[in-house]
């Protein structure tokens, strides 16, 4: 089924449709992981908006992007969907390369508003016409960029449709004092279900149906507005409406046309389920936010050994720990049940949370920040700030390095070296979850600001590891040959492998252990899970500098869309065999230049 067809379908035929694109979104996350229960919630309310709008004439902003399963399967990418979330296959977020009705690449949350208004400004611009939709979850309404276009927005308004897509869950429960306000409105849902039930029985009368029915809609309208009394949508110069049944097509479809008809902006709030139409995804609908594939090998997390060693550290001692909105994949669930006036879960506001922890910090309790890599980008300008003020912030940042199948917008390939361009930042690597609890105990009395970056995770177990101390590196391998690996954190796994080299654990990145490198003769071979740009590797080569070679390997320098933790590797010789090929190339021709 395309798009097209949808516009000839009844309601019957189109909640047939709505059936067989459940089934097919939970046969292919069965099978290749991915955004489950966000997507089942959402299948009505897509079938509504290709029902209403025309798209790529009209463009549809879905905020992360991560529920736009059935919005692939509705525009010709049915085959490209049965490898979802593999190479070769279609992204698990919209891809324009995909599709022309997807407009940008997105997987960030809180930015669709800031597109749409930029989407609208550049049509006024040009005089033309067509409706641009933002769909916003209620957890990405707690993104601060929100609140940025939503502002812009009051000061000029233009024709602009928010759908806010309310299943009264983030990848959790949703916090925070908007998601109250969200409860305040969904309180309203009787009206909703009583105009279904009054649409059931009058839109089918001839004549009289429909119009009776939008009278009535009118109505309710009115009458929930004087009960909720609270205008905060009104006061952006938005006209709200709903909420409404975000799985009763019918109801949504006229909710989308009277919004077409608006030539200002409007908010139609849709309340949903998250994981309808599968009873487990139901009942749990945060573990099955995001699945993985049902042959998925188990390997040791890295994310656990944090958040154990969070658990431990704070008997005794005066710590916080800040999420933003990640608790469940950051394994900091049993923080919060054990600790929960220590444990702040701020919603999707990285920059708060970095300045949040500044805050704590600078009044004595030591905070921890842990974070996907790939989202702390955002914050950048917060941890520089929490590096200017030299305070004793840690950074646990997770799903460093290449991760898979999220994809590009996803990778953990950039921190090392946006950290490192960030004076007074020490960062350090761990190889194992064994090192990574000794880095964090560590972290307790330093008293500065400290990025510990990590795998998700971690599959040998090095069975023990030297005590830390402050850029102090930690030998591996001593043999006698004249060449040396340096690897940080997961890529001591492959340097473990390798021959007639030594090898040296670089924990920290900041400061590089000078005093090791410059007892180093021979050859020097870097290795991290990093772009080779600004990395570990292009600092060891500037220190050494007129005195060792020093060959880096890393990521290359640009987006990966490699959907496979072992391919990006392998896309960036980042392999034992081919470390190796390196090694005995460097042995063998200082071998000859020592024979001529
Ligand atoms: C900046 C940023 N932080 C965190 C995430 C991880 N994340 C992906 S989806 C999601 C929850 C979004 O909730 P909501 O918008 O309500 O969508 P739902 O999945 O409930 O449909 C989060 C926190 C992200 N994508 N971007």
């Amino acid at each position: 089924m395309l798009k097209d067809e949808i516009k000839q379908l009844n309601i019957g035929e189109l909640k047939e449709l709505c059936g067989k694109l459940r089934a097919r979104i939970v046969e292919l996350t069965t099978k290749n992981g991915g955004h489950l229960s966000s997507n089942l919630g959402a299948v009505e309310l897509t079938v509504a908006l290709h029902y209403v709008f025309d798209l790529p004439r009209d463009k549809v902003i879905w905020d992360v992007g991560h529920q736009t399963y059935a919005h692939k399967l509705l525009t010709g990418r049915d085959d490209l969907m049965e490898n979802l979330r593999c190479d070769g296959g279609a992204s698990g977020f919209p891809s324009p390369r995909e599709s022309d009705c997807d407009e940008f690449i997105t997987g960030h949350s809180g930015t669709s508003l800031s597109l749409c208004l930029g989407l609208a400004r550049a049509r006024d611009l040009k005089g033309e016409d067509g409706s641009i939709v933002a769909v916003v979850g209620d957890g990405a309404f707690t993104s601060g960029e929100i609140y940025e276009a939503l502002n812009d927005l009051g000061d000029r308004p233009t024709k602009l449709i928010i759908v806010l897509n309310d299943n009264n869950m983030s990848i959790s429960r949703p916090v925070g004092a908007m998601s109250k306000y969200f409860n305040r409105l969904r309180v309203n849902k009787k009206f909703v279900d009583f105009k279904s039930g009054v649409k059931k029985s009058v839109s089918e009368l001839p004549f009289v149906g429909t119009p009776l029915v939008k009278t009535l809609t009118f109505t309710k309208n009115k009458l929930k507005d004087g009960v909720v009394g609270n205008k905060f949508f009104e006061r952006f110069g938005l006209k709200y409406y709903g909420p409404y049944d975000g799985h009763d097509l019918s109801v949504m479809t006229d909710a989308l046309e009277q919004a077409k008809k608006s030539n200002g902006p409007v908010i139609i709030h849709l309340l949903t389920k998250k994981g309808k139409g599968l009873t487990e995804a139901e009942n749990a609908p945060n573990l099955y936010h995001g699945i993985s594939p049902c042959d998925e090998s188990k390997s040791l997390s890295m994310s656990k050994a944090a958040g154990d060693a969070l658990v431990a550290l704070a008997d005794g001692h005066e710590i916080a720990v800040i999420t933003a909105a990640m608790a469940d994949g950051l394994h900091l669930t049993e923080f919060a049940k054990r600790y929960p006036e220590r444990f702040f879960d701020v919603a999707i506001a990285e920059q708060h949370a970095v300045s949040l922890a500044a805050g704590l910090s600078k009044n004595g309790v030591k905070p921890y920040f842990a974070v996907y890599s790939t989202f702390l980008q955002r914050a950048f300008d917060q941890v520089a700030d929490v590096a200017i003020n030299n305070l004793p912030v840690t950074f646990l940042i997770d799903r460093a390095g290449a991760v898979g199948a999220d994809g590009v917008t996803h990778q953990g390939i950039f921190d090392l070296s946006y950290l490192s361009l960030i004076p007074n930042m020490t960062i350090a690597s761990p190889k194992d979850g064994r090192e990574l609890n000794a880095l964090i105990e560590f972290s307790l009395h330093f008293d500065a600001p400290l990025a510990i970056r990590y795998a998700k995770s971690y599959s040998h177990d090095f069975g023990s590891c030297a005590e830390v101390e402050l850029g102090k590196w930690e030998w591996l391998i001593k043999a006698d040959t004249p060449v040396t690996v340096l690897a940080v954190g997961k890529t001591n796994e492959l340097a473990l492998g390798l021959k007639r080299a030594s090898v040296i654990n670089a924990r920290f990145i900041r400061p590089l252990d000078r005093k090791l490198l410059d007892e180093l003769n021979g050859v020097v071979i870097t290795v991290e899970d990093n772009v080779l740009h600004g990395g570990f590797g292009e600092a060891v080569k500037n220190y050494l500098y007129g005195k060792n070679k020093v060959i880096n390997f890393g990521h290359k320098d640009e987006f990966c869309d490699i959907r496979d933790i072992k391919k990006t590797f392998v896309n960036s010789g980042l392999t034992t065999e081919n470390i190796q090929k390196t090694i005995d190339a460097e042995l063998f021709s200082l071998e000859k230049s020592r024979k001529v």
